[in-house]
């Protein structure tokens, strides 16, 4: 793997309720970096990105919250991710709640379009994540990056999204919450909606090589976004928004070894972490453990499986 570049995203903005900008320093505190460099890669901590000056917008939807400020995460996150990568690191983006993936995936997309090579995203979450700012009723921005990545419309307030995401490049994992209009609105698309049912049953491992197999042979760049209630919440309690029935903690470090060894991500973001609502850091230690099955940790160094 390049080099590791964590970078701090307290991004609060996205949800009500308060604490996801206690996550990066969590993250440290729970040792991602020694983690990573374990692994035997070169990490280095760029510090966590800041927002200055707030931008006039409002939304035609009155339900939607603080979104200046999540403009204003958005465009510093994007440059940051697109900068990073033009250096041939890995960016970690260490949320944050999950509206920073709008800026974060428009960074990675701006790199991809500049060197030419499609980038697909693979997205670890309880929730579609598929709302627009016009269709949202709760109007939490953070339940809206998807459609801004896949290009849907009601965006106006935002940059217009960088080359944007085309469903069959999309990958769900974990998937057990959807609104109704986001649910219209995926069976649209060619999405690869791998929901809890879907891992019931033919299991973690069958739909992800799938699904790597696509980037591989489209010399793709992956984009992963990790939310914490991908996970069931009786292994990670600090999330705001948790769902009962979500990944076990073998299928999510399942998940993050086959990630290694296909050799094929190349920016991650960390999100949803509430550390004021863990349970003696439990939650931020195991994303850090899962951290470290995704740079290469194993029990026993066998041959490499077929990808
Ligand atoms: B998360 C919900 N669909 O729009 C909404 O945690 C939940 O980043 C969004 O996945 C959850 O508020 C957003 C009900
Ligand atoms: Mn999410
Ligand atoms: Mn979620
Ligand atoms: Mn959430």
């Amino acid at each position: 793997m390049p080099p590791i570049t964590l970078i701090g995203a307290p991004v609060d903005s996205g949800q009500r309720r308060p604490g996801c900008l206690m996550g990066p320093a969590a993250y440290r505190v729970a040792g991602l970096a020694r983690a990573i460099a374990a692994e035997g890669h070169l990490v280095r901590d760029y510090g966590d990105v800041a927002i200055a000056a707030l931008p006039l917008a409002d939304s035609p939807n009155p339900a939607v919250d603080q979104l200046p400020e999540t403009l204003a995460w958005t465009e510093a996150l994007s440059a940051a991710v697109a900068g990073v990568l033009a250096l041939g690191e890995c960016p970690v983006i260490m949320g944050g709640d999950h509206s920073l993936a709008l800026g974060s995936v428009a960074g990675a997309a701006r790199h991809a379009a500049a060197i030419g090579r499609p980038l697909f995203l693979l997205w670890l979450d309880a929730h579609s994540d598929f709302h627009t700012p016009l269709s949202t009723t709760s109007g939490n921005l953070h339940g809206t990056p998807l459609a801004y990545i896949n290009g849907r419309e009601g965006f106006d307030a935002f940059p217009p999204f960088p080359a944007p995401v085309p469903g069959e490049r999309i990958c769900m994992f974990g998937i057990r919450s959807v609104d109704p209009e986001e649910h219209a609105a995926m069976l649209e698309r060619d999405i690869a909606i791998n929901d809890m049912r879907v891992i019931d049953e033919r299991g973690i491992a069958a739909p992800l090589r799938e699904f790597l197999a696509r980037v591989r042979a489209e010399n793709g760049l992956l984009h992963v976004s990790l939310d914490v209630d991908f996970l069931d919440p009786a292994i990670a309690p600090a999330v705001g928004t948790t769902v009962p029935g979500g990944a076990t903690f073998r299928e999510a470090h399942l998940v993050m070894e086959l990630l290694h060894e296909s050799g094929l991500v190349s920016s991650l973001d960390l999100v949803e972490l509430n550390p004021f609502l863990d349970d003696r850091g439990m939650t931020a230690r195991l994303m850090v453990d899962l951290v470290g099955s995704l740079m290469g940790r194993k029990v026993f160094d066998r041959p490499t499986r077929a990808k």
